[in-house]
């Protein structure tokens, strides 16, 4: 028989740094300011153009970010340099993302009431990983001492529901006794601080959650994966073309098309339906109304896309209890977003609510759980 699967903990972990609006205008003003002021003549040319000001009031008002956190803050805000400063570790030390993804691993299983030796799948799952080999995974796996195997997965913001999708479908098939989730999203050195069009967007964050047979759970707040569905569609709109053949293209590694940018309100227009369509279809399969739904842990995005995306299911806005926002705090963590809002708003649900879990993003790509409190 196939075993019914659980999510038994989730655990989120937080950068001691953070940076507000205000801050991160007043350093991406003075950089314009000053990069306007030294290339005045070409501008009057016609050969530059000169760089618009940004606004922490437009920032909360078409995002609903007030601020983000930041896993090195020195540098992001020094417009000499206009970018994160990271000590470079040893191959004996334990790397930045797996130094997030252990703190936010212990965290989900404590509150799982797990073990390393309840585990024995590692995901690690997310938007970037700081090298291709050996996995970050892997390295995450040998610091907490489980055994089993581990890898890892990179989906962009939706690398955490693909990542869930897969670890569900390893306990349902009996080639996991339990698996830890991952989301170590350190996507602060992708951002361009220095375009106005995105420099507000991310945030750096981490989430992990433990996936386990309803059989073995022994935690006071658990959620049967009553199903799960992941889609993709190829889309341009959000890109990052960073990668190992740089070396060779001999391109500069520091050119804005290999951070991460997008067309922001195409995106907007197309996913938001995508996404609506396809929460209302993964609810049909499961023959369970819309109406039915007690919390939506949206994708962290933008307040307006949330907003969006719950009126057209729903008919009118969604309230805050029902599909919370974390985005004023932690803006966009890419794949963390959704599992950051269900790490905060879980504990209130009662027996048989039911909620969905739902990420869209770049690919595109989105990804969906329907979840039963238990
Ligand atoms: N300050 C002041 N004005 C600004 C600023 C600013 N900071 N930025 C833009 N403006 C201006 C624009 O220049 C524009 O001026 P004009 O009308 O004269 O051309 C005006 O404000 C309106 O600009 P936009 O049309 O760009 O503004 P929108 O209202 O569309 O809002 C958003 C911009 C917030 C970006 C919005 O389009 C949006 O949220 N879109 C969806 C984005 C989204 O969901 N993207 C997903 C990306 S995340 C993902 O998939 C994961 C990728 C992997 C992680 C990457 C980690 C680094």
């Amino acid at each position: 028989m196939i075993p019914s699967v659980v999510i038994s903990g989730v655990g989120l972990w937080t950068p001691n740094y953070s940076i507000s609006n205000e801050e991160l205008v007043a350093s991406y003003n003075a950089w314009a300011e000053r990069f306007n002021t030294e290339h005045a003549q070409s501008i009057e040319k016609g050969e530059l153009e000169a760089k618009p000001l940004s606004s922490a009031a437009f920032i909360e008002k078409a995002s609903g970010i007030k601020s983000r956190y930041i896993y090195a803050k020195e540098g992001a805000l020094d417009i000499e340099r206009m970018r994160p400063l990271l000590d470079a570790r040893g191959d004996d030390d334990v790397s930045h993302q797996a130094e997030m993804a252990i703190a936010a691993a212990k965290k989900a299983l404590i509150a799982a009431n797990k073990t390393a030796a309840d585990i024995d799948m590692v995901i690690v799952s997310c938007a970037y990983t700081q090298r291709s080999y050996p996995a970050i995974a892997i390295e995450v796996q040998a610091a907490l001492g489980i055994e089993g195997f581990g890898f890892d997965m990179l989906v962009a913001c939706s690398a955490a529901t693909f990542g869930l999708q897969r670890a569900v479908d390893a306990v349902k098939a009996g080639t996991s006794k339990g698996v830890l989730v991952i989301n170590p999203e350190l996507t602060s050195p992708q951002v361009n601080y220095m375009d106005r069009d995105s420099h507000f967007i991310f945030g750096d964050v981490a989430t992990a959650v433990v996936i386990e047979p309803s059989a073995t759970c022994q935690s006071a707040h658990s959620f049967e994966v009553v199903s799960t569905k992941c889609v993709t569609s190829y889309s341009n709109n959000i890109r990052s073309n960073f990668g190992y053949l740089a070396r060779v293209t001999d391109e500069d590694p520091y050119a804005a098309d290999k951070l991460f940018h997008q067309n922001g309100r195409k995106v907007f227009k197309e996913v938001c339906p995508m996404a609506a369509e396809h929460i209302e279809a993964h609810l049909h399969s499961e023959g369970i109304p819309v109406s039915d739904l007690k919390r939506w842990w949206l994708h962290q995005a933008n307040i307006n896309m949330n907003l969006l995306i719950s009126k057209r299911l729903l008919g009118r806005d969604a309230t805050l209890e029902e599909a919370p926002v974390v985005l004023d705090e932690f803006a966009n963590t890419a794949s963390a977003g959704s599992i950051i809002a269900f790490a905060k708003y879980h504990e209130d649900l009662s027996c048989g609510d039911i909620g969905v879990i739902c990420s869209f993003g770049a690919g595109y790509s989105i990804g969906s759980l329907i979840l039963r409190k238990r």
